[in-house]
Parts: structure tokens; sequence; C-alpha cells
């Protein structure tokens, strides 16, 4: 499944025909930064849209939110002439709106921003989770994670994020003066940038097997990090033909950049939960006509035919099912 992939619906489409469906939010790999300012107004773009969503439960920030992040206190400590300018004060607004309309925002941290802290979180309101995080979809257990933990065959990679993610180490590092960890942080993504550049595609993947490790307790697999956005049917058991999904969310891209405008391209997924209503009137009507077979009638209601139908219809005959769905978010700026 490609970027282009016909299975990745397009996000104008269901923001305008199923805005009431629409309950949960999960994107990742936006790796903002003051550098490329496409890439804040598509989120900031983003974020707007989600507030109109009246049922949105829930937006999921699975890592790699920003490029870098020395620490909260790099924005928590700006006087407040900087603070009105900074370019983190629009986003911390725009979240605090969100969250104040109902919607859960949970963040988790990327291979880039594992210092961000719970102290900023709460600027809007957010949790900070951790991986692998566990949600229900329906009846079935999902795992989140950032993703950069299953790419097992980069062993120089995961030599350094053992390292980076001690808890000790981070404490450590936190401790250092502000203009050294910046300093530090720029040596890091350079060297990344480097070491990418000779290291094989593959390698830089998940491992096949660290994914069914993982898929073994779980029904299915969200995660970001490696940049390939697709929807995979993992085999788990051969002879069963048993497959799991393995959902991979993209990275944001400026595809178009000119005077005029600049095009800016995510792969992001949505869960929508549609009601269907069992109409057991219908089969009592069938009872009283005495016909044998009888079988409970089901109808498939929009979220906004339930509000419009409200008063006539009995809430426990409903059942919700969500279904998640890898979607093609593109906006210009
Ligand atoms: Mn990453």
């Amino acid at each position: 499944m490609s970027v282009n992939d016909p299975a990745i619906v397009d996000y104008s489409h269901i923001i305008t025909t199923r805005p009431h469906d629409i309950c949960r939010v999960l994107i990742s790999d936006l790796h903002l930064s003051a550098d490329e300012p496409a890439l804040v107004q598509a989120f900031l773009a983003l974020i707007d849209d989600l507030k109109a969503l009246a049922n949105l439960n829930e937006l999921y920030i699975l890592g790699d939110w920003f490029d870098a992040w020395v620490g909260d206190d790099r924005y928590l400590t700006l006087s407040s002439t900087e603070f009105h300018r900074n370019w983190l004060t629009p986003i911390i607004e725009t979240l605090s709106e969100l969250s104040a309309k109902g919607c859960d925002i949970k963040v988790m941290h990327g291979n880039r921003d594992f210092l961000i802290g719970q102290e900023f979180c709460d600027l809007f309101n957010a949790e900070l989770i951790h991986e692998p995080y566990f949600i229900h979809i329906n009846d079935k257990s999902f795992r989140l994670e950032h993703g950069d933990a299953l790419c097992t065959d980069d062993k120089s990679y995961q030599r350094f994020r053992t390292i980076m993610r001690n808890p000790v180490t981070q404490w450590l590092l936190l401790k250092r003066p502000l203009q050294k960890r910046i300093a530090l942080a720029q040596r890091i993504r350079t060297k990344s940038s480097m070491d990418k550049s000779h290291k094989s595609m593959s390698i830089m993947d998940v491992n096949h097997a660290a994914v069914l490790k993982v898929l073994n307790k779980v029904d299915g697999l969200i995660h970001g990090h490696t940049h390939r956005p697709a929807k995979h049917e993992v085999i788990v058991d051969k002879k069963n033909h048993t497959t799991k999904p393995r959902y991979v969310l993209g990275d944001w891209r400026v595809i178009h950049r000119d005077s005029a405008y600049e095009q800016v391209e995510a792969i992001i997924a949505i869960s929508y939960c549609e009601t269907t209503y069992s109409d057991r009137s219908l089969l009592y009507d069938q009872k009283q006509e005495g016909a044998g077979q009888i079988e409970q009638n089901f109808r498939q209601i929009t979220s906004t035919q339930l509000a419009n139908e409200q008063h006539s219809i009995d809430k426990s005959r409903l059942d919700q099912k969500e279904s998640l769905q890898l979607v093609k978010f593109e906006i210009k700026t």
C-alpha cells in the first residue's frame, strides 16, 4: 500500500461526509520545528477541523511530534514577550481548545522528542503516555507504540536507544544547562541524518520477528516511525491463515513548495464509531404474524440520524461498532 493507494481514503471526503462518526484520530511523525512553518500550519489546520467534530473522544500523537525536544523548560522558562512570539504558543492554544471540547489528548514519546514531560502536556490538559499503550477497538486489543523499538536490525541505533531511553540518562540530561542540551540535540540530529544516508533501507524498517513477538499478545498493532505508511495483514499462523493488522502511520511531508503555497501530506488513522440500531419492534410485529423464522432486524444509522431521531429511539437498542481506517490528510498552506 503506497501513499497513493486507493485503499487509503481521502481525508476531506470523510470530514465532509461523516463528521459525526469520527471518534478517534491517531497521528505521528510530524517532526514539527520552527524551521518548517508549513508543517506547523498543517497541524494547526488539522486541529481546527478536529474541534468541529462533535463525537471525537481521543487524539493520539504517537511520537516524533517534534523534530527535537531538549526539555520542557526551554518553553516554560520563556519571558512573556518571547512566549507570545514563540511558535509553540498557537499549538498549545489550539490543543487547549480541543481538550476543552471534550477530546482527550494523549502524547507518546518518539525517538526525537523523548524528553517531553507531563509538565508541558499539562499546558493543554493532555496526558503523556508511555509505550506500549493498549486500546480496545470493539472487542479487539491494539498495541500502540512509536515503532523504533521494532527496528531491531539496526543494532547501533538500538544500543543508542537503550542508553537514551534510560530514566537515569534522561534525568542526567535534563540537569545539564539548556544551551548544552540544545547543542547536544543538534549533534544527535546531524549524526542521525548521516547514519541514515549509509544505512540500508531494510535495516531501518521493522523486524518481522519483533512484530510477531508483540502481536502474540494482542489483536493488532499501530505505530509510526518508519515513514512507510501502510496497513499490513501480518500472517501470525501460517497453518490456519490467521492474520493480524499492523497499521503504520506516515510522516508529515511538504510535497510541494513554491512562492504561492506549500502543500503538506500525511497518512493518519481515523476511527469511526458506527451505530447499529436493533429494531425489536419489527421483531414483535413478525411474531404477531406468526412468522416461523424470526430474525432480529438491524439498521445502520449514522450519528447525525441518531441526533435527529433521538426522541423516537430506545438507546438500549443501540450498538457501537468502531472501525479504523488509514486516511490521507492533505492541505495547502
Ligand atoms: Mn521516529
